[in-house]
């Protein structure tokens, strides 16, 4: 097993700090660059990168947009490609799949695999591709952004190959797709149906209104995430026959959107979206249009997810289900991460700082990263998926809100324990939030690239070369800048060896 694949066994207790592996910014940043790159080589495809090579052999929507974020700084060229990989199998209807299947992985290394998904001919009347294989689920729409940062590493390189106008008309297909299609619950945000779409697969969030599903019986399909991980640290099979249930019962319906078994407003994914409307304006801008109606947008969409998702009595956004028309009572790190949204509301952003630091979530003291849950939730195991440890693209994403909020001393707290927890892991997937300790896969892209791009930060808070410069800032950037916020955490310094 090389150690770009390699899987973890549990080492109870072990605390990456005590271990020696304490980050250094002035000592490591040289090895932990070249580990970081030796892990996207490691994972790229030649077209795009997987997650990781055993768990995750194919191409994951958001992952890519993850990835593509830290690959700037490596290669322009390959982010670029990266997304518009993912891009190219987009379908019809503007929905881009959760996963684009490589045909050359055989059928049993994942499951569902494309025989369960049949989108060729299942997501016909939606317009899925004839022959690329992709599943017929979305995932957060963090693309947009990424590709606004992709852009700006190197606008050169971008002009010339016409990166952004042959990405824009996909993305606002997808914006579309999503605002239009997916309005479930009818008050203008977007609604997931299926867990496995808004990321955090299998979040206490996901419990009450996954209880009205039926499960797939055992004997009807074959796990294969638990030949590779530990069955304590995975979902459960009776949660695995709710996602497979869900996911047939859309197939069978065409992958047509209407009220299925489950529907969720989740305020992470709707903060993504916000942020890449804003994104998308200043792709807008820069192609020579105007972006003011899309940044109108995004902000009627802040409005819109305030009302519908902010808790006061606990100080954080929560997911609404809207089959059953409540907020969920469970507190994910999801609801933390609308500080990525640039016009909130200065109260709502000092009560979500207030959270983060406080005894729910841990930062700044008991714990070292971020959880996905709550620690005092009755649900909290530090190792499940997503009911407690801490994932790097969640805490990137807080890192980033709180620097756009003007949060410096707590971003760069955020930003040095992620990059040493990133590097002492091996970029696991996945850590023991109060430990450090990692599970899941080793190696694992995200976590690598976000590392780079945190890396590639300067002392001011500034990453290389996503933010605006003098020379390529297009006339009324300004105004798009200010209300995106990318002044306050991206400038720019033109990183990046072209390609
Ligand atoms: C995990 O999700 C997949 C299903 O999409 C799985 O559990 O098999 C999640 O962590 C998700 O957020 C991520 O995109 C994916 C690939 O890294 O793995």
């Amino acid at each position: 097993m090389d150690r770009t694949t390699q899987l973890t066994t549990r080492r109870p207790g072990t605390d990456v700090r005590r271990a020696g592996a304490v980050y250094d910014p002035g000592v490591r940043a040289g090895s932990l660059h070249r580990g970081a790159a030796e892990v996207l080589e490691g994972n790229w495809t030649g077209t795009s990168t997987v997650p990781s090579r055993r768990l995750y052999p194919h191409q994951w929507s958001w992952d890519s947009a993850f990835v593509a974020i830290g690959l700037r700084h490596l290669s322009p060229l390959r982010a670029q490609t990266e997304l518009e990989t993912l891009l190219d199998a987009q379908w019809g209807d503007g929905r881009i799949p959760h996963i684009v299947f490589n045909p050359s992985v055989p059928l049993e290394a994942y499951f569902p695999s494309p025989d369960f998904w049949r989108s060729s001919t299942a997501g016909r009347a939606a317009g899925a591709p004839r022959t690329t294989q992709t599943s017929g689920i979305v995932q957060p729409p963090v693309h947009a952004l990424a590709a606004w940062l992709v852009h700006r590493s190197d606008p050169g390189l971008s002009r010339a190959r016409g990166f952004l106008s042959r990405v824009y008309p996909r993305l606002a297909a997808w914006h579309r797709y999503l605002l239009h299609r997916r309005d479930l619950g009818g008050g203008g945000l977007a609604s997931v149906v299926h867990p496995w779409e808004q990321g955090m697969d299998n979040s206490p969030a996901w419990d009450a209104p996954l209880s009205r599903v039926t499960p797939a019986p055992a004997r009807s399909f074959r796990r294969a995430d638990l030949d590779h991980g530990a069955a304590e640290d995975r979902p459960t099979d009776l949660d695995y026959g709710r996602y497979v249930r869900l996911a047939a019962d859309y197939r069978d319906g065409g992958y047509a959107d209407g009220r299925g078994g489950f529907a969720v407003e989740d305020p992470c994914f709707n903060a993504l979206l916000i942020a890449s409307e804003h994104a998308l304006a200043r792709i807008a801008a820069e192609l020579g249009a105007t972006g003011t109606a899309r940044d109108a947008r995004a902000e009627r969409l802040t409005a819109a997810l305030v009302e519908r998702l902010w808790d006061p009595a606990q100080e954080m956004f929560l997911c609404r289900d809207v089959i059953g028309g409540a907020l969920v009572p469970e507190r994910g790190v999801s609801g933390l991460l609308p500080l990525l949204v640039p016009g909130l509301p200065r109260e709502i952003v000092s009560a979500l700082v207030r959270t983060a630091h406080g005894p729910h979530f841990g930062l700044g003291g008991t714990t070292r990263l971020v959880p996905s849950y709550d620690l005092l939730g009755e649900a909290f195991d530090p190792h499940r998926y997503w009911r407690g440890p801490a994932w790097f693209n969640t805490n990137w994403m807080l890192e980033r809100g709180l620097r756009l909020h003007g949060e410096l001393g707590r971003a760069d707290a955020l930003r040095t324990a992620l990059l040493e927890t990133a590097g002492a892991s091996g970029f696991a997937e996945y850590v023991d939030p109060y430990t450090g300790e990692p599970c899941g896969a080793l190696g694992f892209s995200w976590t690598a690239a976000l590392a780079l791009d945190l890396l590639h930060q300067d002392d001011h808070g500034r990453r290389g070369g996503d933010g605006p410069d003098d020379d390529d800032r297009h006339h009324d950037d300004r105004h798009h800048d200010d209300r995106a916020g990318f002044d306050t955490c991206d400038m720019s310094d033109q990183g990046g060896d072209r390609g």
